[in-house]
């Protein structure tokens, strides 16, 4: 299995992963995460510092003439912004004199929490490294993720659901593809063109006043096998994995998998997936995925369907209520260059840590040191399912 630590800070010189784990012998394309990095920046809402990075990968250890090697991969992001902060956020002691110290929490932030645990005076010692500048780095580990899951036909995707009071309807049925080719041309990343409308008249009107926008995207999965994850035991089943990566995205309140919390107030017969046989492909089938894809925490070979919950972000403009940490007077909330709404950034981001999730189960089940070991797994497995 893999596993992967990032660090940098916001306006620090640079976001890094360490992604350790990673078999041998997988093609490994540097444009493929640069894509995924750039779909990051995008999105109707964003603020100043999208226009002032240009986020792309430089891979400095782990892989060579373009395949992985098996040894931790290290990969680095440039913030372009850093030439704007380097007294700022300088390491050295001397330009302590710099710093215009945050003393104002911002409510919903992580500022003030921060400051108590660590014991710090400056808030900007904390909101560097909660920032959602941090997923830079998770989207480059699931673009890694992304090119194990490709040799094996495994494609995810993310897209908005919902941005504020507006929903976006998604057309049932749809082929993947073609929803792919939608919501990536959407400004917001949805599927309905009506929507699509009242969300920027939505964000329009809370950069009027000041405020900001939350919402819900959806990720699918296709392609998947049977069997990843297992219900044997707590830590190894796949929809609590997913949903602790999820939630660990900054601003995530809720995950939900198929029907999820409406499966509450229906029927049983109303929500279980029937089960066929289709004597053909000799494969079970199933005649619904209200299930979202999971059953006793294991894939059902049904594509994933797994829905986040974002709350609005908490630098407003129009700030609410605080105090000052070093004063304790009344104060409102510090302001800071944010962005009104980076709901569709977020789908790309949850896209991201559902492959890295989707990667190492698959790891965990057909896991070997190379993709020949690997791949002769899973033909085994695929050939024991189909004989069943
Ligand atoms: C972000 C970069 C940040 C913010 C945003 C996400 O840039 P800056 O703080 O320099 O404007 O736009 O971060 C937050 C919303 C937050 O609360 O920290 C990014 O790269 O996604």
């Amino acid at each position: 299995m893999m596993r992967f630590l990032t660090a940098g800070e916001s306006h620090g010189p640079q976001l890094v992963a360490v992604v350790e784990g990673m078999p041998a012998g997988f093609q490994i394309d540097p444009a493929k995460i640069n894509h995924d990095l750039a779909r990051r920046q995008k999105g109707y809402g964003r603020g100043g510092r999208m226009a002032i990075e240009r986020d792309e990968v430089r891979i400095v250890s782990g892989v060579r003439f373009g395949q992985s090697m098996g040894s931790p991969i290290t990969m680095v992001i440039e913030n372009l912004d850093y030439k704007n902060w380097g007294k700022r956020m300088s390491i050295d002691p001397r330009d302590r004199g710099e710093a215009r110290p945050v003393t104002r929490p911002r409510p919903g932030h992580a500022d003030l929490a921060g400051v108590l645990k660590y014991n710090l005076g400056d808030i900007r010692d904390v909101l560097e490294r909660a920032s959602a500048r941090e997923t830079t780095a998770r989207v480059a580990v699931g673009g890694l993720a992304r090119q194990i899951l490709e040799p094996f036909g495994i494609d995810v995707l993310g897209y908005v659901v919902s941005i504020g009071s507006v929903r976006a309807k998604t057309p049932e049925g749809i082929a993947p593809q073609e929803l792919r080719r939608i919501t990536e041309q959407s400004q917001v990343r949805v599927a309905d063109a009506a929507a699509e409308c009242a969300i920027i008249e939505e964000i329009d009107a809370c950069k009027q006043t000041g405020d900001t926008l939350g919402g819900v995207v959806e990720v699918t999965a296709n392609g998947l096998p049977v069997g990843l994850g297992s219900y044997v035991q707590w830590d190894r089943k796949l929809d609590a994995r997913l949903a602790f990566a999820l939630l660990s995205l900054q601003a995530a309140k809720g995950v939900e998998f198929g029907m999820g919390f409406e499966a509450a107030a229906v029927r049983g017969s109303q929500l279980h997936d029937e089960i066929g046989y289709d004597a053909a492909t000799r494969h079970f089938t199933r005649l619904s995925n209200n299930s979202g894809g999971t059953e006793g925490g294991m894939s059902t070979g049904e594509p994933l369907r797994v829905r986040v919950a974002f709350k609005p972000l908490s630098t407003l403009m129009q700030p609410l209520h605080s105090v000052d940490i070093k004063t304790k007077a009344e104060a409102v909330g510090a302001i800071e260059r944010s962005d009104v709404c980076a709901i569709p950034a977020a789908a790309v981001i949850a896209e991201a840590v559902v492959a890295y999730e989707l990667a190492n189960s698959f790891l965990e089940k057909f896991g070997g040191d190379s993709l020949v070991e690997i791949r002769r797994n899973y033909q085994g497995y695929l050939e024991q399912v189909r004989a069943f």
